[in-house]
């Protein structure tokens, strides 16, 4: 027995299954799961630049005979979407399971999506565990039944389910051969000749799943009282068994398909029967779609968000909280840039010339916040470089104000590239700014081809933003140190000035790569109380309550050089000299 998370559960399941190969691209709260398969023996592992093409190098493993693991967060799933669905036309070689994993309550993402939906809409059965133990069972046999139906299998997790640990019995590994390749252009070239009788398929397959999933051992009732029947899967079966002891409960294992005939004899065993799901209606529609009559809360559930048990308790009228909420006078942590973060001057020195600015999705994403707040927007994964075209095509004369998209070195990878092509190929103006901070910093600090190291420790080539960029042809790329703040004034005045498109890029490494510098101090007796080194929204900096004087926390600071650059008194003395006015 082992206490494992549910991403350390998944990633021994795939390994007990014998899983050949694991891909994918980080991203919470999936990212531990590839992490921990890729040590374990006898395994590939390797980090894709982004979703898509994760799970078309898995498609390609499967279609060899391999059985592959591919790990996404649910916002990497749209980007995976366009293999995916034709994946449930060709089915599998070896078996192929999708880890989805979905963030209700937005801990770290940008939409609370529900990957259910993605189940139906592309055909693909989805299994639901609840606990660490179940993403661990459901994910080894889920590369049986890859196989057995021949479709890759969707394993969904919530944050609740992928970061909580609770206890797992595990097992040794089963090994399996890489079947034997045969070529077969009926079953994996999706052209229309082929793909029509490969709906068919499809729709057959679809028939198979639904008899399967009436009795499969995935799904399970829990008999008590027959007053009150909840439907249910995945974490908030947990808060359900919690919240409700009375309550009988069907615990969907796999939520799709759905068990049409075992949920109306369910049904019929209870008064009434109520869906209890987060931060969708997936599971309400689809129970209602299978004839059953679904009730309505006294108070409805909230609509977006985590559940909790004593949510579920309010829903139903009932008052006393079944254990002790967290206190409310915990002192705030807000998320701001780490003291010395390399990202800092370039937001400082953005909302100084106030440039539109469109952001993208990284740690610079902080950059949006007070103090700095120079961001604009932030949508997607690559989307700081394509606004920012679609700013300039649209404001065309109309601003003076220049745009400038902000991108991270990973997301660069993960899809800005092509955005950039685009802009070029269209000949497009503007200045992108590519944060190159040596590492996928947001996630926990993964490898990219931009830093060259990759999951394993295998062999790598370190590609060079610079160089690709030129290749395009944009002319005016400069590499900056976004840590001297006269180099990161002068780069982005020069850029904006210029009608052409210019590419910046700032390369230095995140501070918790490279943090052994000397902190700064602040000398009281030159401090004029001014606040401009508040202005960096720098943690390590506060002020003395009796004198609003800067204050250096030692522990934080790292001595990056940065704040003694803009007190024009120097009043902060570090190991790098100079200065700069505001
Ligand atoms: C489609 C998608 N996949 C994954 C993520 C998770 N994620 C958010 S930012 C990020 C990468 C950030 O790295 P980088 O661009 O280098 O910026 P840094 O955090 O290092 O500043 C990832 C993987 C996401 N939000 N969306």
């Amino acid at each position: 027995m082992e206490l494992l998370s549910g991403n350390e559960a998944i990633a021994q399941g795939a390994w007990e299954a014998g899983a050949h190969i694991g891909v994918a691209y980080p991203g919470t709260p999936s990212t531990e799961t590839l992490e921990v398969f890729a040590k374990k023996d006898g395994v590939y592992a390797e980090w894709a630049v982004n979703e898509k093409v994760a799970v078309e190098v898995a498609v390609g493993a499967s279609a060899a005979g391999a059985r592959v693991l591919t790990t996404m967060k649910h916002v990497g799933v749209n980007v995976a979407a366009d293999p995916l669905f034709t994946a449930a036309y060709t089915g599998v070689g070896g078996g192929l399971v999708v880890l989805a994993a979905d963030d209700p309550g937005m801990y770290s993402s940008q939409n609370e999506q529900d990957s259910h939906w993605y189940a139906r809409a592309a055909c693909i059965p989805i299994l639901d565990p609840a606990n660490s133990q179940e993403a661990h069972d459901f994910t080894r046999d889920a590369f049986d039944l890859s196989e057995e139906f021949d479709v890759p299998v969707f394993i969904h997790s919530t944050v609740r389910v992928s970061h909580t640990k609770t206890p797992v019995e595990t097992s040794v590994r089963q090994d399996h051969e890489i079947k034997e390749y045969q070529s077969d252009p009926a079953k994996w070239v999706m052209m229309p000749a082929y793909a029509k009788p490969r709906r068919k398929v499809q729709l057959e397959r679809i028939n198979k799943l639904r008899d399967w999933v009436e009795s499969c051992p995935y799904n399970t009732i829990i008999s008590r009282r027959s007053e009150v029947g909840v439907v249910c899967a995945g974490a908030v079966y947990e808060h359900v068994i919690e919240a409700l002891p009375d309550a009988s409960v069907f615990k969907l294992g796999v939520t799709w398909p759905l068990p049409n005939d075992a949920l109306a004899a369910f049904a019929d065993s209870v008064d009434s029967l109520y869906v209890i799901e987060e931060a969708s209606e997936y599971l309400t529609e689809s129970v209602r779609a299978c004839g059953v009559e679904v009730s309505a809360f006294k108070h409805p559930l909230p609509q977006d968000g985590e559940l909790s048990p004593g949510l579920i308790r309010k829903a139903f009228g009932l008052s006393e909280a079944v254990h002790a909420e967290a206190p409310q006078n915990i002192p705030p942590r807000p998320p701001a840039l780490c003291a010395g973060c390399p990202h800092r001057l370039v937001f400082k020195e953005l909302s100084r010339i106030k440039a539109i600015v469109t952001g993208d999705i990284g740690c610079y994403t902080l950059g949006a916040l007070a103090p700095l707040q120079a961001m604009d927007t932030c949508v997607d994964m690559g989307a700081s470089v394509s606004m920012s075209h679609g700013f300039e095509i649209a404001l065309a004369d109309k601003s003076h104000r220049p745009v400038v998209g902000v991108i991270g070195d990973s997301t660069f990878a993960h899809s800005g590239l092509s955005s950039l092509i685009s802009t070029v190929y269209n000949n497009g103006g503007g200045t992108i700014c590519v944060l190159d901070n040596r590492t996928t910093a947001m996630t926990g600090r993964q490898g990219n081809p931009f830093n060259g190291q990759t999951l394993q420790n295998r062999p790598s080539r370190e590609l060079n933003i610079e160089a690709i960029v030129s290749a395009l042809g944009v002319e005016d790329v400069r590499v900056i140190d976004p840590n001297n703040a006269l180099a990161v004034r002068k780069a982005l005045k020069e850029a904006t000035a210029n009608p052409m498109l210019s590419v910046l890029i700032f390369k230095s490494p995140c501070v918790l790569i490279d943090r052994i510098r000397k902190p700064a101090y602040v000398v009281t007796e030159a401090c004029t109380s001014c606040g401009v080194c508040s202005t960096l929204g720098c943690p390590a900096i506060s002020k003395r309550p009796e004198t609003n004087q800067a204050l250096i926390d030692p522990y934080q600071c790292i001595g990056c050089g940065q704040c003694p650059q803009y007190c024009a008194f120097g009043a902060i003395v570090s190991c790098e000299e100079g200065g700069l006015n505001e």
